[in-house]
């Protein structure tokens, strides 16, 4: 079997900035593209722009500048995006590249010399924005069938690409190749189109005196040719001059072309039957990926909410928007952006799940065995230690099959099981009881070395979708992992943490996003002191009872500690986030002194709900932890086993 992964994203048209949905194929191809070379693949990822076409040169006429310059000034714009966002491809291709319109017009040439395109007379209905004729059947309303633009009659002779006499070949490959188009519902509708519509031959060519940004035909100089012939070709003009050898036939076929729905039939019928006419494999497969709306609405220019993924970015961190992106929606479905929902995602399972993991081990090697990963103690281990071994070890299997069948978002559900499961195994294993006691201090060290084994392999299973958090954590344990080498191979025995290992705590891989405004519209709040608030006296109260009723208006709720940090420049003070069933609750808290962070986290306390917020050094808190104690607090009022957060306590 071949050692090469071929994968590409669309090029893009330069008709406008990049947005979301350029972001969104490109990440995913770089993933994917990453994992392969973890692998020890010979990866060749290739992405760019689509320059030539109506749409860019009508963009170019409203600025006021020539085609080339629109393009020049607007490449950047998506190359500085793909550093950005940590893309890793291989090459860059732009399709007025003078090589790859040469490569293009060979084509055009071979296929004119196999009588495989011809000049004809056409009258039909023309798409202006889709470049494209359709038939009297295709079009309803005088409207096209595709964008819903109106259509124009156009009569024109033009060159034709022989395509209807591949019609069945295609669908016999289609049918011979489960693979070749996926999701499976995407492949039946190419299939059900095939079968029920005969493939037509494709207008090749656009006048010069209609579009004159174009590649010429080398055949006719009157005319250019159809923006998608020229777009297409770049899969086998990219590896063809964009690396320091022509390297065509090492990496053709193409492994994976990912494309957005919109522009499935152009790869699925167009491409493949274009592959055919010039005596080329197809490719391994055409994944088709959905779209996003924004807060419920079609993204457009026009409603102004398009989403800027530089600003994303700005915001929130690459790693973070990446992470959103294939988490969220399952790859192949439409979903729906929000800045809520990716808020969420970064708060919960970002900074509490992930940072909290990391934070908690760090903070706890740094305390307890002097910054020292621990020399784990061998043959000793129960049955919490197996669960958490035989997770992390079955961790690529899992991962490996969703890949392949890029279900990014189970992925990193399986990926999210062994966090949890960190953060479980650090709650029960507690650590800072450990330390108490001299005689468990082995019990100590090996629990202290799962943890930060567990998080090297989570650092190596992060990196395609993460790659800077990988990299935080690798630095903070100090791992000699080198992600520019094959490594799925070789590094994932559990063990590889080498004990001695200095470690260095360093800032949160993910900083929780304060939003102004809580879920109930409070602003936030603080306490400082237990303290009740004080329900107006009503006649049958006294100084020492107060009745039912006033009891009845304090809300105890069951509160699950999310995250635990210091409130700076004070002893007692932590802030906490909290999760109590309906919503997620910052509250400060004056238990400092008793207690550690790390130790809280996972823990089930009682708050009092519904407090009036306050802020306490500055920081809001939203209801207030209930502990015994007088002057200084003794213990913190927990329950005997856990129940789920969000339970009213009566
Ligand atoms: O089609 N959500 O370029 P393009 C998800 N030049 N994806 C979206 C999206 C959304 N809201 N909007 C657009 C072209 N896309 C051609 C490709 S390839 C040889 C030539 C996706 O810039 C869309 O599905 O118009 C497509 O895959 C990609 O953005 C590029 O669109």
């Amino acid at each position: 079997m071949s050692n090469t992964f071929y994968i590409t994203t669309p090029i893009y048209y330069v008709n406008d900035v990049p947005h979301i949905g350029h972001a969104y194929t490109t990440i995913a191809a770089d993933v994917l593209a990453r994992y392969h070379r973890l692998l020890g693949h010979d990866v060749f990822f290739l992405t760019g722009l689509d320059e030539h076409g109506q749409k860019v040169q009508q963009a170019a006429a409203k600025s006021g500048v020539d085609p080339q310059a629109h393009c020049d000034r607007l490449a950047p714009q998506f190359q500085n995006l793909w550093k950005k966002l940590n893309i890793s491809n291989d090459a860059f291709i732009r399709t007025t590249d003078t090589k790859h319109k040469t490569v293009v017009q060979q084509k055009l040439q071979q296929l004119f010399d196999q009588q495989l395109i011809y000049r004809a007379d056409y009258t039909g209905w023309y798409c202006t924005f889709d470049e494209r004729f359709w038939t009297e059947k295709d079009v309803t309303d005088g409207l096209c069938p595709d964008c819903k633009r109106p259509v124009e009659r156009l009569s024109e002779s033009n060159y034709f690409f022989k395509m209807g006499q591949y019609h069945d070949r295609l669908v016999k490959h289609i049918e011979a190749h489960p693979d070749f188009i996926r999701p499976e519902s995407r492949r039946n509708e190419v299939l059900g189109f095939l079968k029920t519509n005969p493939l037509g031959d494709l207008s090749i060519s656009r006048p010069k005196s209609r579009l004159s940004w174009g590649i010429e035909l080398p055949f006719d100089r009157d005319y250019v040719t159809y923006v998608w012939f020229d777009a297409l070709v770049n899969y086998v003009s990219g590896p063809d001059y964009l690396l320091p050898q022509p390297a065509l036939n090492h990496y053709w076929p193409a492994s994976m072309h990912l494309v957005g729905k919109d522009i499935l039939t152009t790869h699925a019928v167009y491409w493949s039957t274009m592959l055919m006419a010039l005596e080329l494999p197809l490719p391994r497969t055409i994944f088709a990926h959905g779209w996003w709306t924004v807060n419920g609405e079609k993204m457009s220019k026009s409603r102004g909410n398009v989403v800027d993924p530089h600003g994303m970015v700005d915001e929130f961190g690459a790693d973070a928007f990446r992470y959103f992106l294939l988490r969220e929606v399952p790859f192949g479905q439409d979903g729906d952006f929000s800045r809520h929902a990716l808020i969420g995602r970064v708060n919960t399972d970002l900074a509490n799940d992930l940072g909290n993991l990391l934070s908690r081990t760090t903070a706890m090697i740094e305390r307890y065995a002097g910054s020292r990963v621990p020399k784990p103690e061998r043959g000793t281990d129960s049955d919490i230690d197996r669960v958490l071994q035989h997770t992390a070890g079955q961790l690529k299997d899992a991962i490996g099959v969703h890949l392949d069948n890029l279900e990014f978002s189970r992925a990193l559900e399986t990926i999210w099981g062994l966090v949890k499961l960190g953060n479980q195994y650090i709650d029960k294993t507690a650590p800072w009881v450990l330390a108490k006691k001299p005689e468990d201090k082995s019990r100590l060290d090996t629990v202290l070395y799962n943890a930060a084994e567990t998080l090297r392999f989570l650092c190596l299973f992060l990196y395609p979708v993460m790659p800077k958090a990988a990299e935080g954590i690798k630095q903070q344990l100090d791992l000699t992992l080198n992600f520019s080498k094959p490594l799925f191979s070789s590094d994932i025995t559990w063990g590889g943490t080498v004990p001695g290992t200095e470690i260095v705590k360093g800032a949160a891989l993910f900083p929780r996003v304060e939003t102004t405004t809580t879920s109930q519209g409070a602003k936030t709040v603080n306490q400082d002191t237990p303290t009740s608030p004080s329900p107006a006296p009503t006649p049958a109260a006294t100084a020492t009872h107060i009745t039912i009723e006033d009891f009845q208006k304090i809300q105890l709720k069951v509160a699950k500690v999310l995250s635990a940090e210091r409130v700076p420049k004070s002893e007692k003070l932590l802030k906490l986030q909290v999760d109590i069933g309906s919503e997620q609750r910052q509250v400060v808290a004056g238990i400092g002194k008793k207690y550690t962070p790390e130790e809280l986290i996972g823990r089930r306390v009682v708050i009092v709900a519904n407090l009036k917020p306050a802020k306490l050094m500055g920081v809001e808190s939203q209801g207030m932890v209930l502990a015994a104690g007088d002057a200084e607090v003794q213990e913190l009022v927990t329950l005997i086993s856990d129940v789920d957060p969000g339970t009213k306590v009566k």
